[in-house]
């Protein structure tokens, strides 16, 4: 639809617009030049999508109501019409959220860091572990977007950081559904509060023992909320040399606890974690660096220099930092034990 305006009322644009000169009285212009001409954005479109992401939003907060609702899937039964999950990914894309369900609980492992016990090695194609917190959520694993670890790894698993202790709910995976999705199967979903990659005592709460072929996209609900900072999927049976564990995203859900109390207040003595993004504070006393480190919203860990006085504090470790001992120092945090 074109609209007709009204050169000599640029009050009607509050008087913000210049219109172009050679405009005639009754110039036509398109929705989109006029809108473009006064910064609106197209209100029609966005009233729209609000409602959409609403509606949405009412209808996934329980999680598997998403599946059942949406996507029209019945256990036992196949679904009916078109494929319904194409009107979530429209609004993800018109949104620009990653998931929808970001617009109300944050997907908390977005971004994060992640690591595998393997990686799949084929160089035209990367299987690497941040292919399943990357936001993309493609699942053919040929285009790069998908995490798979190695073959011959007879007990493949997957951990994201959280970067925070959170009392995880549920967890969405995306399968790969080009080929071989039947090798995601009989998997556990585990959270650690400790780094079970950096620290031997790190024991696992189970959030959900899965049974069978997961098949497609599809949420997975904890037996009950978990607390802790590090998820883990893990395949510990695999039924031959190529049953490699691959996923394309994962998506974690769940809330902060009323209290964040640390429960490193002892730290960990002559060890430190070599982070080079820590941000360094000389001459603080123990106590203080400790609680610089439980003030800050980011930081999840902080190594303490008793001979230099010298504070870090972590914000980003990464899988790649590395351990080193060294008396002087005491690590307050997750990573180690
Ligand atoms: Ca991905």
């Amino acid at each position: 639809m074109d609209i007709v305006f009204n050169n000599n009322e640029q009050s009607c644009c509050n008087g913000d617009v210049a219109l172009q000169e050679d405009a005639s009285y009754t110039g036509h212009a398109t929705n989109e030049s006029v809108l473009q001409q006064i910064g609106e954005k197209q209100e029609l479109l966005q009233t729209i999508s609000r409602r959409q992401i609403a509606f949405t939003g009412h209808v996934i907060r329980k999680g598997r109501l998403e599946e059942l609702c949406l996507s029209g899937r019945v256990q036992g039964k196949k679904a009916t019409g078109g494929q319904k999950l194409l009107y979530l990914n429209q609004l993800k894309e018109s949104t620009g959220q990653c998931a929808i369900r970001d617009l109300w609980d944050a997907n908390l492992a977005l971004n994060k860091p992640a690591w595998m016990s393997s990686v799949y090695a084929r160089a035209s194609v990367s299987s690497a572990a941040e292919n399943s917190v990357d936001c993309h959520l493609g699942t053919n694993w040929f285009h790069g977007v998908c995490s798979s670890t190695a073959e011959n790894d007879r007990s493949p698993w997957i951990v994201i950081d959280l970067l925070g202790q959170y009392e995880v709910h549920n967890v969405t995976i995306y399968n790969r559904e080009d080929d071989f999705s039947e090798r995601l199967h009989d998997f556990v979903i585990e959270i650690y509060r400790t780094n079970p990659s950096r620290c031997s005592e790190a024991s696992a709460v189970i959030c959900k023992v899965y049974s069978g072929v997961f098949g497609l996209t599809g949420n997975v609900q904890c037996e009950s909320a978990v607390l802790g900072r590090f998820v883990r999927i893990w395949k510990p049976t695999t039924l031959n040399y190529q049953d490699v564990l691959t996923v394309c995203e994962i998506e974690v859900y769940g809330i902060r606890p009323d209290s964040c109390a640390p429960t490193w207040h002892q730290g960990v003595r002559g060890k430190y974690l070599l982070s080079p993004g820590a941000a360094t504070f000389p001459q603080q006393s123990m106590v203080t660096c400790f609680h610089l480190c439980v003030m800050s919203e980011t930081c999840v860990g902080a190594n303490y220099n008793g001979g230099s006085n010298e504070c870090q504090l972590i914000s980003q470790p990464k899988p790649t930092d590395t351990v080193s001992s060294n008396q002087d120092w005491v690590f307050f945090g997750d990573d180690l034990c």
